[in-house]
């Protein structure tokens, strides 16, 4: 079994969730600062960002992004990953508007999709779209695979140089409408990565914890937090992103997988280069 320190990633917002269905949703630029610099703390390397506007809607706004950027830099060190997803819906220029501030990593979603009752459109014209921005400002892609065909389509699109071929992969599992986040739809999906290449896992709801176990198990990496789950467990929501990442970071160690330091995550990912 792999050793390799654990990337822990932490999505601390997301663009779906609302107070409404979470109270302790982090919305302005301080209260997600404050949300990153918990979840680094308690052993995450990685944000995943998504930013909201004055009214806490989700934005691809440039200004938002750069203002939550400072105020994150000044309090921690982290590798700060920008979302190029968005909100479902967001028009493709919007989504690859932010890269432009060069943050360490920007995701880059891997085909259209049923997500919920809505649609996520990710055509190969959009995917290549926003890939340009990612490689055109030297950010680093992680490339969000939701479904085993998103997977072909990196094989695809890497080959013919529309999709970086140095990327960090993360299996987003249990989006309904996606592939639901189980081991053996886990396994398959590791099964036919190509050697060395790093990746994770982002379980969904109740799928998060189990994913992250089997992750940690098979020398992969974890994504955590509120954008994907706001439960601690059954009937009991989580009270923060960092409680999320602390338990994470508990049962890595039982396996000899210690939380990566934020240089440690740079180096596996190739960003010191
Ligand atoms: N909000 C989802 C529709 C990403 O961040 O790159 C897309 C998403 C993926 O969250
Ligand atoms: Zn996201």
């Amino acid at each position: 079994m792999s050793n390799t320190p654990l990337i822990i990633s932490a999505a601390i917002v997301g663009a779906e969730l609302t107070r409404d269905t979470y109270p302790n949703l982090p919305l302005t630029p301080d209260e997600i600062a404050e949300a990153a610099e918990e979840a680094v703390n308690a052993g995450a390397s990685i944000i995943h960002l998504h930013v909201r506007d004055e009214n806490g809607l989700p934005t691809q706004r440039v200004d938002v992004f750069e203002t939550v950027t400072e105020k994150i830099r000044n309090r921690c060190d982290c590798i700060l990953q920008y979302s190029t997803g968005g909100a479902v819906g967001t028009p493709v220029e919007l989504r690859c508007n932010p890269v432009s501030l060069k943050p360490d990593m920007a995701t880059l979603s891997m085909g259209t999709m049923n997500f919920g009752s809505e649609i996520y459109e990710n055509t190969e014209e959009t995917i290549t779209t926003i890939a340009r921005a990612i490689t055109d400002n030297d950010v680093m892609a992680e490339l969000e695979v939701f479904d085993f065909g998103q997977l072909e389509t990196v094989m695809r699109m890497v080959k013919k140089g529309l999709v970086p071929e140095r990327h960090h992969m993360d299996f987003v599992l249990g989006v309904p409408g996606g592939m639901a986040a189980t081991i053996s739809n886990l396994v398959m999906l590791v099964n036919r990565l190509q050697e060395g290449q790093t990746w994770a896992v982002a379980g969904l709801g109740r799928g998060q914890l189990p994913m992250a176990m089997h992750s940690i198990a098979m020398g992969g990496h974890v994504r955590v937090g509120i954008e994907d789950n706001i439960y601690y467990r059954k009937g009991e929501l989580a009270v923060s992103n960092a409680q999320l990442v602390e338990r994470v970071v508990r049962i890595a160690r039982e396996y000899d997988r210690p939380a990566a330091t934020v240089d440690q995550a740079r180096q596996i990912l190739g960003l010191s280069e």
